[in-house]
């Protein structure tokens, strides 16, 4: 198949998500198209299969915001054309479904039918999506697309609650490179972090309100009272100052580290013996699945489709949105020597279900119905 991917190309997890897919399909021989504003953070090698083709996004003195959904969609009616693509795939609702739209739009006009499949990632439903200002277009663009998926059962139910959809949703969860995502010995590493054989807990987010941060910081807090342990934080964003401050502010900056935006995220997950993930909204938690691959229980909250990855008592524990108390009393229940090997090899286990090369043709199948549908 020839397959057009149109995705964020930044950290976030929607663009992770749709980037790896382009890449297994290429793997498989499908010719994929990736349309977007940057290169994607993780396709910086060359592959026959895999193209890129940069949106220009003209600017003007008139314009205060350039219109990038115009500079996108005609890009898309340039790309579906000149390579004569099979399917339109867009990640993440606002703008790229409502482009893909007005894309298909012109491209029938010259006689060129392009399906489009819309892949809903979670914030583009449950926060900016759900906002006056978007929801009109949401619901059109999600109606208008020929084939929906959104990434846990959780976000396809909140779209029917929120949205006036005709549609149906298909479910097709994260994934994940078992191959890339393992744990490796990094036990160098371990000893610089920990020198004393402190318990090492990891968050990895975009530090978004929404991710909580300050839970984590504050179960750590609490759990540092009683067990030697130590804390990376990975990532960066809006809240990243105040939780800086909040660690001087409990003093416990000699303990907490914090590492800013890592590529190789899985060498640091390597050596890690719990990760946190308290956010108050998660469609999924690739980030959590990701910790999972590399032997990392997790302890998150109850958010979204949490539920559906991090099985509770199993792979870790699920406790109520902000129940920092709890959370704390589970954490050492995972981390007591007596439970955390079962702990770990759980989670592993767990991740093997969510394995690029199950979810993969999943995707594949459902480009071709949508195509015979079409
Ligand atoms: O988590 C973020 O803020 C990034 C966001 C995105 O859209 O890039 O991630 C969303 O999509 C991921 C991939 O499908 C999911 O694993 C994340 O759970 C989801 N984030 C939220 O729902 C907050």
């Amino acid at each position: 198949m020839k397959i057009g991917i149109v995705c964020y190309p930044t950290f976030g997890g929607s663009g992770v998500v749709a980037t790896e897919l382009g890449k297994a399909l290429a793997k498989e021989g499908h010719q994929v198209h990736f349309i977007t504003y940057r290169q994607p953070t993780r396709l910086d090698f060359f592959s026959e299969n895999l193209f890129y083709h940069e949106v220009d996004i003209k600017s003007y003195p008139l314009f205060e915001h350039a219109p990038y959904e115009l500079a996108l969609a005609s890009k898309m009616v340039n790309v579906v054309k000149y390579e004569a693509l099979d399917v339109l795939h867009v990640h993440y609702a606002i703008p790229h479904a409502s482009a893909a739209y007005m894309a298909k739009q012109i491209l029938k006009e010259e006689g060129i039918y392009i399906p489009v499949v819309t892949t809903l990632h979670g914030t583009d439903i449950t926060l900016v999506g759900k906002d006056p200002s978007y929801e009109p277009v949401v619901t059109f663009s999600i109606n208008q697309s020929d084939g929906v998926t959104a990434v846990s059962e959780d976000l396809r139910k909140d779209t029917f609650e929120h949205f006036a959809i005709k549609t149906p949703i298909e479910v097709i969860p994260n994934f994940i490179d078992l191959e890339r995502f393992k744990k490796q010995k990094k036990e160098h590493f371990k000893r610089a972090i920990c020198p004393n054989d402190e318990k090492l807990l990891v968050h990895t987010s975009n530090f978004r309100k929404v991710k909580r941060v300050e839970d984590v910081i504050r179960v750590f807090y609490q759990l540092r009272k009683e067990i030697p342990a130590k804390l990376l934080l990975v990532g960066d964003g809006p809240e990243r100052d105040r939780m800086e401050r909040l660690c001087r502010d409990l003093g416990t900056c000699d303990d907490i580290r914090f590492l800013g935006k890592l590529e190789a995220v899985e060498e640091v997950l390597s050596v890690a013996d719990l990760f946190l993930m308290p956010s108050e909204k998660e469609s999924f938690g690739l980030a959590a699945l990701e910790a999972m691959a590399c032997e990392v229980p997790v302890l998150s909250s109850n958010a979204g489709g949490i539920p559906e990855l991090n099985i509770d008592g199993v792979t870790g524990y699920v406790c109520n949105i902000g129940d920092v108390t709890t959370m704390t009393a589970k954490a050492l229940e995972i981390l007591d020597d007596k439970n955390l090997p079962t702990f770990k090899t759980n989670a592993l286990n767990r991740a093997k279900e969510f394995d690029v090369a199950k979810i993969r043709p999943l995707y594949e199948q459902f480009y071709q119905e949508t195509i015979e549908r079409a």
